[in-house]
């Protein structure tokens, strides 16, 4: 009997170790990313606007705090589930899978871990319905790998707090409501909420950006902004507070280039079989099948790597340094082979009617941001060695 054939982006069957909900949360993500950002994403990249109207479909689907309680007006989710909406969203464009982490994973899942419970109330069903929209503050103009040295301060003042710094690279800034804000303080590094709306707050539009075009990037300045003390996140200080909400960021980023790296093969598989060249397909030649080979090849390793991780996740046991191989891994693979097709496209791949080259610089973003490349590296490396190399 003929082996059954294999499906070219699923070549190890990786649904089949899905639940029954995690399929369905699957294919929905993947409906919303076929029907309604696809149609629209090359010219929102093109035009450098991020498409706000998809905002109140994405919260109707569930998709913005997804793994929060229902308590919160949130979908409840598992961590398999967030991870498959990450990559189907970033199917589409990391753009979009940006905004879904940041609200998620960097403004809500803060309040939910940190906040108090009035914190919680007021604000998460709002962020869960896509009403109320969060930035995350943590990365400084002099230098964002290294946030333990961090300017931005925030100084308690009778019942208030006083924060003055800057923040740049942030993604939804002049998008957002609130701001979940990391500021020094004489009891270490605090976050705190603070709306958009207040006084000596600005948000600056960062233009000219090659990459993510279809996001909303900022620099935010705080001149003696004042919140109050029900504004401080009261459940963490140090380090490990914005640390902890990054892991959760990362998690999802593994999945999200999987994404990226399946939308720029297949588009790249099917031309390569249709462009004649030397009277017979593209893909025809050896040269060509061993580079696509070797994107299905990468790309199931990725697969694995995910899901493995999104179980260790739901079981309670998930590590940042596993995190940090798979961001690692995961942002190389895909960055790669959207590279290649680009080139496999040859001139017709420089313009964004194909999608390899809009995901090839989106990556450069997302290879870079929640730690860049070298930051996993040295992750692991301190891990394996014991030796902190930063
Ligand atoms: P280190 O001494 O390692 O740790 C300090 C404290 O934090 C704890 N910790 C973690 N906790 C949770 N999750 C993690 N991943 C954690 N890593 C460390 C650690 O246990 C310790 O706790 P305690 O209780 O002992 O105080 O700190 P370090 O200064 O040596 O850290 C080094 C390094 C380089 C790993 C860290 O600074 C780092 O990760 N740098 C990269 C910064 C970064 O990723 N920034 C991202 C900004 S946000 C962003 O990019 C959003 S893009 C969003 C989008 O558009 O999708
Ligand atoms: P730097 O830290 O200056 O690093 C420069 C280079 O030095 C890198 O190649 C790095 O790998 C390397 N390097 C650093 N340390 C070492 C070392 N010890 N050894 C060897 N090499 C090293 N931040 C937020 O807080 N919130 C957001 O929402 C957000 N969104 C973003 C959106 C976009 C589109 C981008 C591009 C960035 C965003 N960031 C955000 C910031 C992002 O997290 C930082 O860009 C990232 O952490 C790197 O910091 P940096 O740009 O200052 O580079």
């Amino acid at each position: 009997m003929p082996a059954a054939a294999l499906n070219p982006v699923d070549l190890y069957d990786v649904r089949s170790l899905l639940s029954e909900e995690e399929r369905m949360v699957q294919d929905t993500v993947a409906r919303f990313t076929d029907e309604r950002v696809l149609p629209v994403i090359g010219e929102c990249f093109d035009k450098s606007r991020f498409p706000v109207e998809l905002i109140p479909e994405m919260a109707g689907l569930g998709l913005l705090g997804a793994t929060l309680p229902h308590e919160y007006g949130c979908a409840g989710m598992n961590g398999v589930s967030y991870g498959l909406i990450c990559q189907e969203l970033e199917r589409g464009d990391s753009g979009i899978r940006s905004f879904a982490s940041v609200q998620s994973s960097l403004c809500m899942y803060p309040i939910h871990a940190y906040g108090s419970e009035a914190q919680r109330k007021q604000w998460l069903p709002q962020m869960a319905a896509g009403k109320v929209i969060g930035c995350f503050g943590l990365t400084e103009p002099h230098g964002g790998s290294d946030p333990a040295n961090m300017k931005t301060h925030a100084k308690k003042d009778g019942g208030d707090w006083v924060i003055n710094g800057a923040k740049m690279w942030i993604t939804n800034g002049n998008l957002a409501n609130i701001a979940i804000v990391w500021a020094q303080t004489d009891d270490g590094i605090q976050g705190f909420i603070v709306p958009t709306d207040i006084k000596g707050f600005t948000a600056q539009e960062i233009h000219k950006k090659m990459s993510l075009r279809a996001s909303v990037t900022s620099a935010l300045f705080f001149d003696n902004v004042r919140v109050p003390e029900a504004n401080r996140l009261p459940n963490v200080k140090g380090l490990k507070g914005p640390l902890g909400c990054l892991t959760q960021a990362r998690y999802g980023i593994t999945w999200g280039p999987i994404g990226a790296a399946i939308a720029c093969f297949t588009e790249t598989t099917e031309y390569a079989k249709q462009r004649i060249l030397f009277k017979r397909p593209l893909a025809a030649n050896q040269a060509v099948q061993l580079k696509l080979a070797d994107m299905a090849r990468r790309i199931t390793l990725a697969q694995l790597l995910s899901l493995q991780l999104g179980r260790l996740k739901d079981a309670g046991t998930m590590q940042p340094t596993q995190v940090s191989l798979a961001k690692w891994n995961n942002c190389r693979m895909a960055i790669d082979i959207a590279r290649e097709c680009r080139d496999i496209l040859g001139g017709a791949g420089i313009t964004t009617e194909h999608s390899p080259i809009r995901h090839a610089l989106n990556l450069e973003s997302v290879i870079t941001y929640e730690g860049t490349e070298t930051v996993h590296q040295l992750v692991v490396g301190r891990e394996v060695t014991g030796i902190n190399a930063f």
